[in-house]
């Protein structure tokens, strides 16, 4: 029928009928040609003015959407969705958001969809309360998402949600006040690029979260929110007291792969990840130039770390101990991981207790277990890639080659602790290759020890050392000194 309809408007046309007033321009914005997409405009092949007949978002005088498509049908005014930002609902329509995301102001967003974030520089601070996707469309190198201090950049906090962001950078954004879990009923300003205090689920897939700051997980705070952060990067964030890129409060389960953390710093602990009883899985990615007081990366104060496959160079524990991991109590698994010129307090001067653990620094581990680590060129006061100070410890197939202790245990030092190896190397760590004392026990089997200054094993530190009641070392490569 419409069909028979269109035909009549050509034939008027090709008569050369001067009058101007068939059907198709008798009514405002609408046209009679074939209108197969129900927006009120006839599709332009037929004679309309409908430029995509397959879509009611597209026809003259259409609000521009960021959807990859020229709205309005006006050629010379599209630039590619540059600049735009819009929600698109679950039921289909759209809204746009554009106007609002300028000034850092705060909004909030209700509905179910997804966002559609174009290329641009966003000034926001969004509090996310209902299932949403945020997508930034040109990818974290072209959209920003800045918070401009006001706030964090994203805020969720409503139990049962589903938050997906990508291709976004988070930026610019501060903590807000967090009742830490547990037995510290303290509170701080916590997660400044994303603070999820929620029982939600969590995913970033290439974001790059750059430069927030809070006084706990200054890129973000994870408290009951269950993450799984996939290829993305927190670099520079930095955090008055714990977790520089990140802190995992309360029963947070969460899963980083292949993302790196760069540069993040924390005053106290944990430059880029803090666990206070939380369990975290970390499949590949690099940590890289991270720093605290303690734990130049990470700090597990109660919980479980899982780590495969990633790499921890240069990151220093500027105070205290453990370089690149301090663990106080948890578990630790830690599966064909490098640990490369990581650092704990080196300088002969000042306080020495505590600088312990250039690499990994353990207290009471339950267990730690290392297969295929590699350590080279981790230094420490004593234990220049591991010290464990109580707990177990268990190390199979995985070297330890120039590891440095200003004073004893070039690569490992155990206290009280018991120790495990199995299968290892031990190359050129200075002065020993480990160093047992006060309670310590190791059963040592199938491990090859080179080129140690001082002892390959030793046992006891000085005169008054309890180390000859307890210590069971066997050795089956080159001797090991009793
Ligand atoms: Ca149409
Ligand atoms: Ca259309
Ligand atoms: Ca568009």
């Amino acid at each position: 029928m419409w069909t028979a309809v269109w035909f009549g408007a050509l034939s008027l046309a090709a008569c050369g009928d001067g009058s101007s007033t068939s059907a198709a321009d008798s009514d405002s914005g609408s046209d009679d040609a074939l209108d197969s997409d129900g927006d009120g405009f006839g599709d332009a092949a037929l004679g309309g003015t409908d430029c995509d007949d397959t879509d009611p978002q597209i026809h003259p005088g259409a609000p521009e959407h960021c959807d990859g498509h020229r709205n309005d049908c006006d050629d010379a005014g599209w630039t590619e969705d540059l600049g735009v930002v819009s929600l698109e609902r679950t039921d289909g329509s759209w809204q746009a958001l554009t106007g609002e995301w300028t000034a850092s102001v705060s909004h909030n967003i209700t509905e179910d969809g997804t966002v559609w974030i174009c290329p641009g520089d966003w000034e926001v601070s969004l509090t996310l309360a209902a299932d949403l996707a945020l997508v930034g469309v040109g990818g974290a190198e072209l959209t920003t998402l800045d918070a401009g201090g006001i706030g964090p950049v994203i805020r969720i906090e409503r139990d049962g949600l589903d938050v997906r962001l990508s291709g976004l950078t988070l930026t610019g954004g501060e903590g807000i006040p967090f009742l830490v879990s547990d037995h510290h009923p303290d509170e701080y300003d916590a997660g400044g690029g994303v603070h999820c205090n929620a029982d939600a689920a969590l995913a970033l897939e290439a974001v790059v979260v750059r430069e927030n700051s809070a006084v706990l997980g200054a890129g973000a705070l994870l408290s009951g929110c269950d993450a799984d952060i996939l290829q993305s990067r927190f670099e520079d964030n930095t955090s008055e007291r714990h977790g520089g890129g990140v802190y995992l409060d309360g029963d947070s389960l969460s899963r980083f792969s292949d993302t790196d953390f760069l540069r993040n710093h924390a005053g106290f602990s944990a430059g880029a990840v803090h666990l206070n009883q939380a369990t975290v899985t970390i499949e590949g990615g690099r940590f890289e130039a991270n720093s605290a007081n303690s734990g130049g990366a990470l700090m597990v104060s109660g919980g479980e770390v899982t780590v495969r496959g990633a790499d921890f160079a240069g990151n220093s524990a500027v105070e205290f101990g453990g370089g690149a991991i301090d663990l106080f109590t948890g578990t630790l698994w830690v599966e064909d991981t490098t640990f490369t010129d990581n650092s704990a307090n080196t300088s002969p001067d000042g306080e020495l207790e505590g600088r312990d653990g250039g690499a990994v620094k353990l207290s009471w581990a339950y267990p730690a277990h290392f297969s295929g680590a590699v350590f080279t060129g981790n230094a420490a006061y004593s234990g220049g890639a591991i010290s464990a100070d109580g707990g177990t410890l268990d190390i199979i197939d995985s070297e330890f080659r120039e590891n440095t202790a200003l004073e004893l245990g070039g690569g490992v030092a155990l206290e009280g602790s018991n120790l495990t190896v199995t299968d290892s190397l031990f190359q050129g760590n200075e002065d020993d290759g480990i160093w047992l004392y006060d309670d310590a026990t190791a059963d040592i089997n199938d491990c090859g020890f080179y080129d140690h200054g001082a002892y390959d094993v030793r046992v006891g530190a000085s005169a008054g050392s309890q180390w000859d009641d307890v210590v069971t070392a066997t050795c089956d490569s080159e001797g090991c000194v009793e």
